[in-house]
């Protein structure tokens, strides 16, 4: 009911009581209550005898009503999880995706303010204090498991399309999961699966973007390597706008991937590459290896040469300093 009133609320104008009572068919009263309510989350309402309700300012929270006020996607985002805390917006999707049959839809939207546990790959931690953006995608794509690393590089590109637009700042990738800012580390993507031979049961993207925090408040040991939009821009930024941006470049990608294929936006990706052309050395588990990164191929696999020339095929691993 509260966001019901927010739709007649208008911006910087009043409107009577009476009026909200009679469109949404309650009482002065219960008008009121509401009114209490979206106060009580942060939105400045004022109130006049004479004329009414008049929206002064809406909160600094990523609310699914304020992210879904003008967002032009088709199923992305379309339902809402909003949570101001959780431990972590992949675990509480990864739950909410196996409710497939109960009507969970494709492209909804877990997101959090904070969290107490995020995660990164291989068990590492994701540190998401207040002003991140936490959020994760569910997804049932009908294509092949091994089209989750093309996910994960599709994703990337979409963040740093809605960070160049909504920011106007540039933004690299680096292979496979880093969004970088002038070398450090703006963005990062944890994509999870469940999948049975050929056929994926649900996906998850999560997305931690560095939005509005100081660079001080980070760990110690990750600031050298961190950095924020707010660190980088001078000023905060909007992170409802940012949030609506990226879930359109979202769903563009995705469905590009999907109808397409990848090699549209590996393009994209190789325009946006941090990694290509450099000399790096790859933690792929069982050892390091070493050389330059020449290409991505078709699978979204890193393409490395080593010194006697031999090329290896990396489907996953971490690029190392
Ligand atoms: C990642 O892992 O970069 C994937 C991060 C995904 C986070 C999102 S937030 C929403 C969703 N819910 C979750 O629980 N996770 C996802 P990886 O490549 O393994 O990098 C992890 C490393 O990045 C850590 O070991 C730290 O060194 C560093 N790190 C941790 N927090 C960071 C932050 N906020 N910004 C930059 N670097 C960070």
């Amino acid at each position: 009911m509260a966001k019901d009133i927010l739709k007649y609320l208008r911006d910087k104008k009043y409107v009577s009581g009476e009026v909200l009572a009679r469109k949404l068919k309650i009482s002065r009263v219960a008008v009121w209550k509401q009114i209490q309510k979206l106060k009580g989350i942060g939105y400045k309402i004022i109130s006049d005898q004479n004329l009414g309700y008049c929206l002064i300012s809406r909160p600094d929270l990523l609310l699914p009503q304020e992210i879904q006020r003008g967002l032009s996607t088709n199923y992305i985002g379309k339902e809402i999880h909003y949570f101001p805390e959780l431990e972590s917006t992949n675990i509480a999707a990864k739950e909410k995706a196996l409710h497939r049959a109960e009507g969970m839809s494709e492209g909804t939207l877990i997101i959090a303010e904070r969290q107490s546990a995020g995660k990164g790959r291989l068990g590492r931690k994701w540190f998401s204090p207040a002003g991140g953006i936490w959020l994760s995608i569910i997804l049932y794509p009908q294509l092949s498991p091994s089209y989750i690393s093309r996910i994960t590089l599709m994703t990337a590109v979409a963040v740093v399309k809605a960070i160049k637009v909504c920011t106007q700042i540039e933004s690299q990738i680096k292979w496979p999961n880093d969004v970088l800012i002038n070398e450090k580390k703006v963005c990062g993507i944890l994509t999870e699966m469940s999948a049975e031979l050929d056929i994926i049961n649900w996906v998850v993207v999560g997305i931690g973007i560095n939005a509005n925090i100081d660079i001080l408040d980070f760990p110690k040991n990750i600031q050298k390597n961190t950095t924020s939009l707010k660190e980088t821009s001078g000023k905060e930024i909007s992170r409802v706008k940012l949030v609506q941006t990226f879930l359109q470049e979202f769903e563009k990608y995705y469905e590009k991937l999907k109808k397409k294929g990848f090699s549209s936006i590996l393009k994209e990706w190789k325009l946006y590459s941090h990694t290509l052309g450099k000399k790096i050395r790859v933690d792929i588990g069982e050892r390091i290896i070493t050389g330059e990164a020449i290409d991505i191929n078709e699978s979204g696999a890193l393409i490395l040469k080593k010194e006697d020339g031999e090329l290896i095929k990396i489907i996953s691993g971490t690029i190392l300093k």
